[in-house]
């Protein structure tokens, strides 16, 4: 495999470049959709780096209120904690991107890995900032597994609020304890604490990642790669096998940017308006202003195929990536194999992943490669915003080679004829066929409102019909048996728990109308979801297109649309269905499956984890 012969190159070699060239913003003239952008008063401080300080410290405590929502788990029990005494984050070298598959070979193993949350702090674009990071690194070690395998995880909690780690896109069948879904399928991982995650990968094939699943804390750097290699994989024969983690990036600390959106007048004046990113990273690394010179880079070999699998670990916007001069073929999103399916570029929504073969087959030399944030999402202007992040593939050159700074912001066009940006609808999964009809059904609507009067304090709020999460203190939905004798169907419990209960296996088909202007990425646990149909306007009975629908675990619900979603509810536990933009789901967009309570009320869970619950 190539993967092993290729060279590697450290994030170090493209150094120096900002003496010839400072990054600057290559698409700031698109225009924003779906709402209007409003005129910046405050926001013209926040990207002055200078001042990132002075804003946690200033406007995170000031403007905070005392909210009913209040993330526990993201909230900072210090907002005013200093960085300066914490130790830097470190980068992953650029050799770590290249994964290992002829381990796919090996028999069937455990892997235990050591996993230490703490603070430190990082500059991943140059700008100093505070973050939360796995063994000190951003992104965190990736995992790499057989389907088969079990994994275990001791994850050690050093922050000051309880966390907990979840693996996104795995089934977890037996195991939902393990989801890592805080105040849903455990608690909190409580400071100083430890638990141990440990189960199998029992399904689930190709690229995905793990995350911390309390209040907004990915978003200040708990994210890392999780693959699963496995030899029946119907996927094309490829030589050298790359993960690439592209994110938008924040210079605020979230705890300190949650305050913000949920302030009653709205971070810039206008309620709801998400905090806009300043910019992002590509495997933890990126560029802003003329600040950071750092471009992640790989020296790979010519004439070769490479799969690059690209995971969205962002906590907001879609990411636009393309490699200049080369067109790439989409074989694989969330999981699922799809018939190989050319391309010039292709968005990646938060959570989502793909993998595209890249052919090593044009002029030898350095070229850039680009993650765009998606700027139809900016709700405000956010001056200095880093709109790209590049990085460099090179190959037939030598490994210092760095492509021409006059492409940075003119990327050259690809021939005629080419083809164009991935369409979803496009996707086709390899061996894919009808689902089964359904036999159940769930309705549920997606608002966002100003929610005033003194159950919620006058915030901007998320809904799914008409419940705003909460996470639960102290427990969780499945270690309290939240509606486990209840009747099938719908019920909000504890006032802010919205939780279907189905207590026999069915086809469970989800229809979702999105009322809101907004797109939403959203995310179902444990399960991947068939997408049956989807269309504008609320969902008015349209037939479903049961021919060979896609079925991934991540999808995007653009706004004034609905979709039809369909999977089989045969895996017991509590399953959360939200959207994984962070600032939506801290402010409610999450809804629970309780599926089959005879069968979850019967699990071994570890004595010590409820134990947790008390000091989580
Ligand atoms: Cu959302």
């Amino acid at each position: 495999m190539a993967g092993s012969s290729a060279t590697h190159e450290s994030k170090g070699d493209a150094h120096d470049l900002a003496h010839d060239h400072a990054p600057t913003t290559a698409n700031g003239t698109k225009s924003a959709s779906g709402r209007p952008r409003k005129p910046l008063i405050i926001l013209a401080v926040i990207v002055a780096a200078f001042v990132v300080l002075g804003l946690a410290l200033g406007l995170g405590l000031g403007l905070g209120l005392k909210h009913k929502h209040s993330s526990e788990g993201a909230a900072s029990a210090n907002p005013t904690a200093n960085t300066t005494n914490l130790q830097n984050v470190a980068t992953p070298k650029s050799a770590d991107a290249f994964l290992s598959p002829e381990i796919v070979d090996e028999p069937p193993t455990t892997r235990t890995y050591n996993f230490t949350v703490e603070e430190r702090t990082g500059s991943p674009d140059g700008v100093q900032k505070r973050m939360l990071v796995v063994n000190g690194q951003y992104p965190g070690p990736t995992i790499e597994a057989n389907v088969g395998d079990r994994i275990v995880v001791n994850v050690t909690n050093k922050v000051s609020n309880s966390t907990s780690i979840h693996w996104h896109g795995l089934y977890q069948r037996g195991t939902n304890f393990y989801d890592g879904s805080m105040a849903i399928t455990q608690c909190g991982i409580p400071t100083g604490e430890s638990m141990v995650y440990n189960f199998t990968f029992d399904g689930f094939v190709g690229s995905t990642w793990w995350h911390a699943h309390a209040g907004t804390q990915y978003t200040d750097g708990i994210t890392g790669a999780l693959i699963i290699h496995a030899k029946n994989e119907s996927v094309p024969i490829y030589d050298g096998d790359i993960v690439l983690q592209l994110a938008d990036l924040y210079h605020g600390f979230s705890p300190d940017l949650l305050n913000l959106y949920h302030t009653p007048g709205g971070i810039d004046g206008t309620p709801g308006n998400e905090p806009v990113p300043d910019g992002g990273t590509i495997n933890g690394v990126g560029q802003y202003g003329s600040s950071n010179t750092s471009f992640f880079n790989v020296t790979l070999e010519s004439n070769k195929t490479y799969r690059l699998r690209l995971v969205n670990t962002g906590s907001f916007v879609a990411m636009e990536f393309s490699v200049d001069n080369h067109t790439l073929e989409v074989i694989e999103a969330d999981g699922t194999a799809v018939e190989p399916f050319a391309v010039s570029s292709l968005s990646i929504a938060v959570a989502q992943r793909y993998s595209v073969l890249l052919r090593t087959n044009q002029t030898a030399g350095a070229y850039w490669f680009r993650s765009g944030l998606d700027q139809d999402a900016f709700t405000y202007d956010n001056p200095g915003v880093q709109t790209e992040v590049r990085g460099i593939i090179r190959y037939g050159v030598d490994n210092g080679t760095i492509p021409d700074v006059a492409l940075l912001d003119s990327p050259p066009s690809l021939p005629d004829g080419a083809p164009g940006d991935l369409d979803t609808t496009d996707l086709v999964p390899v061996d894919g066929g009808p689902a089964p009809d359904s036999t159940f059904s769930v309705y549920l609507t997606i608002s966002m409102q100003y929610a005033s009067g003194p159950d919620y304090l006058s915030r901007f709020l998320s809904f799914i019909n008409s419940t705003s999460w909460e996470p639960l203190l102290k427990t969780s939905s499945l270690f309290a048996h939240l509606g486990n004798h209840t009747a099938d169907g719908s019920a909000t419990l504890a006032d802010s728990q919205l939780v279907t209960t189905v207590n026999e296996v069915h086809v469970v088909d989800m229809i979702i109308d999105n009322l809101d202007d907004g797109d939403h990425p959203f995310h179902l646990h444990g399960h991947k979801f068939w997408i049956m149909q989807s269309g504008v306007g609320r969902y008015q009975g349209e037939s479903v297109d049961n021919e060979h629908p896609m079925q991934r675990d991540t999808l995007v619900i653009p706004a004034y649309t609905h979709v039809l979603l369909r999977f089989v509810g045969d895996n017991p536990g509590f399953w959360a269905f939200h959207c994984h933009i962070q600032w939506h789901m801290a402010a409610g967009l999450l809804f629970q499956l309780n599926m089959l309570p005879s069968e979850s009320s019967k699990f071994n869970i570890p004595q010590y984890m409820v134990d947790q619950c008390q000091r989580a």
